[in-house]
């Protein structure tokens, strides 16, 4: 078995405990962090949720996976922060009221840093009024917010209101997310954008501050 097969056990397994150390045999043996992510760990998550809905796991199981998926993520946050040395914006980004998924939306975050943004992460279950003095506290250039149930995606119209309603819808950028999400339902709710993944969420971020690729 490979450091790779390891990897993709440990984060399936919910192996918290393997996954920082084979996340860092990873890169010793020359896997680049994207690689580690893209074709590890997410692909391990993807099928650990695929267990969940078959219900081949339960929610101790999943919880398992999300923190071991955590841990590794921990390993290669440094290395994306090192990697942005240019700061091309500041985000604040987090999973709104009622929800409390996170693993999509700390993929998200990480690979932003990686990007260059300074990201300000508020955690999950996050009100209109939290996000309301974030902007007012940090002035980013832009907000990302996170929902991962049908139910709780009914927050982000109410966090952009209250956004506007304090005067500050023109100073940030609203970019969305989360596997209930897509265009339609961005614009519907009054977003700037929504990307599907956090590859997709890096290049709209880039987009929506104005640094996209060729300026
Ligand atoms: C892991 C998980 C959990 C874990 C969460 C652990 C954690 N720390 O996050 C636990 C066990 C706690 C959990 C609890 C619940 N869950 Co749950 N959970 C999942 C599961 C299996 C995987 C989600 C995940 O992490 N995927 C992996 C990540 C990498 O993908 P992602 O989150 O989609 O994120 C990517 C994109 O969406 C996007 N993205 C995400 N956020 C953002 C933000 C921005 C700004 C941008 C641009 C992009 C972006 O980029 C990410 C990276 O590529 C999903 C099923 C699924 N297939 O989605 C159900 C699921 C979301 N859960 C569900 C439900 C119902 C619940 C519960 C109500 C209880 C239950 N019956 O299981 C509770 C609710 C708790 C709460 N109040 O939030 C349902 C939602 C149904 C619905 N349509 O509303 C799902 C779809 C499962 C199902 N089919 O029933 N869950």
């Amino acid at each position: 078995m490979t450091v790779l097969d390891e990897l993709y056990e440990a984060v399936l397994e919910g192996d918290f405990d393997l996954t920082p150390g084979l996340t860092r045999r990873g890169l010793d043996a020359g896997f680049d962090p994207q690689t580690l992510i893209d074709d590890v760990m997410i692909p391990a998550m993807a099928e650990a949720g695929r267990r969940f809905e078959d219900d081949v796991y339960f929610v101790p199981e999943l919880l398992s996976s999300g923190r071991a998926i955590t841990a590794g993520l921990d390993i290669l946050r440094p290395l994306f922060a090192a990697g942005g040395a240019r700061r091309v914006g500041r985000v604040v980004i987090g999973t709104v009221q009622g929800d409390l998924h996170d693993i999509g939306k700390n993929l998200v975050a990480v690979m932003l840093e990686g990007a260059g943004f300074e990201v300000i992460d508020l955690g999950t279950n996050v009100s209109p009024a939290e996000v309301v003095a974030a902007i007012r506290e940090h002035r980013p250039q832009l907000v990302g917010l996170s929902a991962l149930l049908t139910t709780t995606m009914l927050s982000m119209p109410s966090i952009i209101e209250a956004i506007s309603s304090a005067g500050l819808r023109d100073d940030v950028r609203v970019l969305v997310g989360g596997a209930p999400m897509n265009e339609a339902r961005a614009k519907e709710f009054g977003a700037d954008a929504f990307a599907a993944n956090a590859n997709a969420a890096v290049r709209a971020a880039l987009e929506l501050v104005g640094a996209g690729p060729g300026r």
